[in-house]
């Protein structure tokens, strides 16, 4: 027999691949591990948050007026404008004028414990800012001691630029012994709130805000209206920064309508029990056909307000925060009160009401 060379060359080919096969196989292994712990450590790189950066140093500047100015500049060949310009009306006289002075104090819950708060004017929730549609708003902002600054942001409400009091965007901070006026048209009626928005965080927890409800020019005669505003003061729960079951005499018949606002920066939950009850508006829009409600409670998202009304009973209604010892009773006599109830269900915007038409 004769051996060809080709066979015996083509036998220690393959007796050398499989010598060297499983060395190749494990060497593409660890290259390909390599490869993806590189692709991973640039992952982690890039997502890693820088220890400080500029809002400047992102993107590209928009000076407005469109597409056609890449590089306008500030007030460059009039086509920049400044946030500063975007202001309300200057002139004339305000329908409605507030001060508020930012200030520590201690304030002191019904239970008796005190509490170490940034207030407006001393309280907190801050003055209830009450205003008709279509007024020319104008108040006043004094930081009489707020280390860190002050701002007044206007939630939900659009306003011009250079009133929407976000510090570090559309103004500076007003620091102790300064003072800004904002001015703006109330055009959106429905429940509100103001609360700085400078270190929002800390200072808004600690008490610097207050409602703002911007009422229609034909207001329902009579009844009660009512803000009532859920905040936790160093961890206790508040309504109207009460801990305890507040008490209200109430005439039977009486229309009553509740404007809750969650200040906190978590959700809330109410409960209303003793009548039926309608939800009017979400976050300062009406809804379409409201139908009555009960044994639902009413979730509130964060900065979110959900306006209730009910006519009131000849017996007790008790608006209760979740199965806190916070609450709110109304009766004829002013007297009675009950323990929280845990309702069957939570309100659904999405299938309440009827739909309104797309404009
Ligand atoms: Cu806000």
């Amino acid at each position: 027999m004769l051996r060809t060379a080709p066979t015996s060359w083509t036998c220690d080919h393959e007796r050398v691949l499989r010598r060297l096969g499983p060395r190749i196989a494990a060497f593409a292994g660890a290259a390909l591990l390599v490869g993806v712990l590189l692709v991973l450590t640039k992952a982690w790189y890039d997502s890693r948050l820088p220890g400080t950066y500029s809002v400047m140093s992102y993107g590209y500047a928009d000076y407005g007026g469109g597409a056609a100015a890449p590089h306008a500049g500030h007030g460059g060949a009039g086509q920049g404008l400044s946030v500063t310009d975007l202001h309300g009306p200057k002139a004339g006289p305000p329908d409605a004028r507030f001060e508020l002075t930012a200030l520590s104090a201690t304030i002191r819950l019904a239970s008796g414990r005190a509490v170490e708060a940034l207030t407006f004017n001393g309280t907190s929730p801050g003055p209830e800012l009450r205003v008709t549609q279509g007024d020319l708003v104008e108040v006043n902002l004094v930081n009489e001691d707020i280390e860190q600054g002050v701002t007044i942001h206007w939630h939900g409400v659009d306003v011009p630029n250079a009133e929407d009091g976000v510090a570090g965007v559309t103004q500076d901070a007003v620091i102790p012994g300064e003072r800004y006026t904002y001015r703006f048209r109330a055009e959106q009626v429905g429940t509100f709130w103001y609360h700085t928005h400078q270190v929002s965080s800390k200072e808004v927890r600690r008490g610097l805000f207050g409602p703002l409800v911007i009422e229609p020019r034909e207001l329902p005669a009579g009844g009660l209206d009512m803000t009532i505003a859920a905040h936790t003061f160093d961890g206790i729960p508040t309504l109207n920064a009460d801990d305890t079951v507040q008490r209200r005499a109430v005439r039977p018949g009486t229309p009553v309508r509740l404007r809750l606002i969650d200040t906190d920066s978590a959700e809330q939950r109410f409960t209303l029990s003793g009548a039926p009850f309608r939800v009017l508006a979400i976050d300062g829009t009406d809804l379409t056909e409201p139908t009555p409600l009960e044994n639902t409670a009413l979730v509130v998202g964060a900065g979110g307000r959900m306006d209730v009304a009910f006519t009131m009973p000849a017996g007790l209604v008790q608006l209760s925060l979740g199965e806190t010892s916070a609450g709110v009773a109304f009766s004829p006599d002013g007297e009675a009160f009950a323990l929280a109830i845990v309702p069957g269900t939570d309100f659904d915007p999405l299938t309440y009401g009827r739909a309104a038409t797309t404009p």
